[in-house]
């Protein structure tokens, strides 16, 4: 397997945490360097003509993308470590999780809204962080009220082992500590991190233990 990573990526930290878990090691990682401009080149984009990260070419040349998709993929091919709960409800609970990160949250903070609020709407560094913290305050405070009140939530986002959701939780929130989201209205999400980042998989995973990290 090809893994096409960024360590800043926050959809391919989800990836590799999920790889972690399972003790899964792609046999090549290739590093696409987002601020460099390599996803819209010609070759990344034979890859995954959407252009964005992460990417993940199988032994047979089948192309998966979509950080979500993959680790359902993954999941479903190594059972080890399961990601998603046993039951119907708490499947739908751990994707609903994992969607309001992933579907609602990521895409609009991302490194292609934050140039075209640059370049066409002329938003300086200033507003931009303003709409990036905004855009994290709406999702952690419903976040946060869901994973306090839910009799689900234990140590991880549900129950005592990491699944889908905190894959998506701890890149997010180590997104939002980037552009300074002041974290303390969220003690659960906190407590829920800081048990992932005790976690050798997530350590791993994260962006400073990657061959590509740049402080
Ligand atoms: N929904 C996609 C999102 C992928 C995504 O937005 N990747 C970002 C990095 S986290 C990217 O490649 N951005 C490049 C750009 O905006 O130009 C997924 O989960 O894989």
């Amino acid at each position: 397997m090809i893994f096409y990573s960024y360590f800043r990526s926050s959809a391919a930290y989800r990836v590799r945490i999920a790889m972690q878990l399972k003790g899964i090691i792609p046999s090549e990682t290739v590093f696409v360097n987002l601020r460099e401009g390599d996803q819209h080149e010609e070759r990344y984009r034979k890859i995954n003509p959407q252009g964005l990260v992460p990417a993940l070419v199988l032994n047979d040349g089948t192309v998966l993308t979509q950080s979500v998709a993959i680790i359902q993929y993954l999941d479903e091919t190594h059972k080890n470590h399961p990601l998603l709960p046993e039951s119907a409800v708490g499947k739908a609970r751990v994707r609903a999780l994992a969607d309001a990160m992933s579907s609602d949250l990521q895409p609009i903070t991302n490194l292609r809204v934050q140039k075209y609020l640059e370049q066409r709407w002329r938003m300086v560094e200033d507003e931009r962080k303003e709409w990036i913290q905004h855009w994290n305050n709406v999702a952690f405070t419903a976040l946060e009220t869901e994973l306090s009140q839910s009799p689900h939530t234990g140590d991880f986002c549900h129950g005592s082992a990491m699944t889908l959701a905190d894959c998506c939780l701890v890149p997010q929130v180590f997104s939002a500590e980037r552009f300074a989201v002041d974290m303390t209205p969220y003690p659960t999400i906190q407590r829920i991190v800081s048990n992932c980042l005790a976690h050798p998989a997530v350590q791993n995973a994260h962006p400073k233990a990657q061959p590509d990290f740049v402080a």
